[in-house]
């Protein structure tokens, strides 16, 4: 039986995951997908978008004036991307929990950054995956990518 619990939908968390250009231009998408509802999360947005500046200027304000700042953006203006918001009990820990730590280096097996990251010697770290560090952050990405709702 594979059927998942039923779930309290009160206040039912939800987190924005992007898979970043490289995650798209590799084919990394479905895995990434598939990683989430293997873990019992639910897709509530999937979009597939080329990101504007606005998009990104205001997605990585708190980066700003940092030195990958620029590369990043560049970045993550170099192809498409696909946005989801996921939900689930959790989900803002959890999905950052399997994305693994930010350095694909580093990044533990098992992760989807340790298993299909690596360093490219490049400024920034392309590291396949975003996701929202807390109920704020994930409320104001949510607007950002999804600005007519769900
Ligand atoms: P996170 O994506 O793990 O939450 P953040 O600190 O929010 O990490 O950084 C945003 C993104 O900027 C990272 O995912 C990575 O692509 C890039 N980045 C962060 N720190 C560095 C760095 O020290 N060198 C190069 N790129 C970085």
């Amino acid at each position: 039986n594979t059927a998942a619990p039923a779930q309290n939908d009160d206040q039912v968390e939800r987190s924005l995951v992007l898979v970043k250009p490289d995650g798209y231009r590799r084919g990394l998408t479905g895995e990434v997908l598939s990683r989430i509802e293997a873990k019992g999360y639910r897709l509530a947005a999937l979009s597939v978008v080329e990101a504007t500046p606005e998009q990104l200027a205001a997605h990585y304000a708190e980066h700003e004036g940092k030195p990958f700042y620029e590369p990043l953006v560049e970045f993550m203006s170099s192809g498409p991307l696909v946005a989801a918001v996921i939900e689930g009990h959790g989900c803002i820990t959890g999905f950052r929990t399997i994305a693994g730590t930010t350095d694909p280096t580093t990044a533990a097996p098992g992760s989807i950054r340790g298993d299909l990251a690596r360093d490219w010697g490049l400024t920034v770290q392309q590291n396949i995956v975003h996701g929202s560090d807390s109920p704020e952050s994930a409320a104001r990405e949510i607007a950002i990518w999804f600005p007519n709702g769900l």
